[in-house]
């Protein structure tokens, strides 16, 4: 745009060219001196840009669309545990009767293996059919070991209650043996350790005699005959088992 300074000499320079009106720009360049008269000159160069003006006051615009989904958030903490579930059905019962059926084949199974192997021990322990048993380990103690070491093997100390069962202790034996018989309740009244009284004896002669300071237990001499001696004192421990 032309400074406001210079509209006079444009005014004269217009005025003075009004009259030709085909010569008036030739005519213009050639009359105006640089001073006083000049023509419009081309446009500048755009100007540097504004600084952002004030946000406007028409109406906003429609609310734009959704934005795109943010990433996952991180796992939160454990949720309380959940209520009690109800009781669940009862099991097919045929199962448990199916593995009872095989417990029972399988006890009987070993009870007869068991009773096999009974048999086989007796006999091979010299056992004839119908008579009771007697078992030794060869081992000398006093009376109260033989009788707590029978109990344990589940027989009683061995009481021969006639000639065949005191000759079969002396088999077995070999040497003095203690039998289960005692004066221990009652002195001179001797018993089975069972409790029964005497139904068979064989003493020595002249015993029992209660020599010393007592006795109250009986051994069988490897004659088979009977003798009272001291419970304390160390004899073989011979195990007697029913028949
Ligand atoms: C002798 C006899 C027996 C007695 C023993 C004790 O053999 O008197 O009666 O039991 O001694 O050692
Ligand atoms: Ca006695
Ligand atoms: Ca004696």
């Amino acid at each position: 745009m032309l400074p406001f300074s210079s509209l006079p000499v444009l005014l004269v320079c217009v005025l003075t060219a009004a009259g030709s009106e085909a010569e008036a720009s030739v005519d213009a360049q050639k009359t105006c001196p640089a001073i006083t008269c000049a023509v419009p000159g081309r446009d500048g160069r755009d100007g540097p840009k504004g600084e952002k003006g004030e946000p406007g006051q028409g109406l906003r615009g429609l609310q734009g669309p959704p934005g795109k989904m943010g990433p996952p958030g991180h796992t939160g903490p454990a949720g309380a545990p959940g209520p009690k579930g109800s009781k669940g059905d009862r099991g097919d019962s045929s199962v448990a009767e199916t593995k009872l059926a095989n417990l029972e084949r399988e006890i009987r199974s070993l009870k007869s293996e068991l009773d096999h192997l009974k048999k086989l021990q007796s006999f091979s322990l010299g056992k004839k059919t119908g008579k009771k048993f007697y078992v030794t380990n060869g081992e000398k103690m006093p009376f109260s070991k033989v009788k707590a070491l029978c109990i344990e093997l589940q027989g009683t100390v061995a009481t021969p209650k006639n000639a065949e069962e005191n000759k079969a202790i002396q088999d077995v034996a070999k040497d003095i043996a203690f039998l289960g018989i005692t004066d221990e309740v009652t002195e001179g009244r001797f018993v089975y350790v069972t409790g029964q009284g005497l139904t068979y004896s064989n003493w020595k002669k002249n015993e029992p005699n209660d020599h010393g300071s007592g006795e109250d237990c009986v051994i069988l001499l490897q004659d088979g005959v009977w003798n009272d001696i001291s419970c304390q004192a160390s004899f073989l421990a011979v195990c007697e088992f029913p028949a």
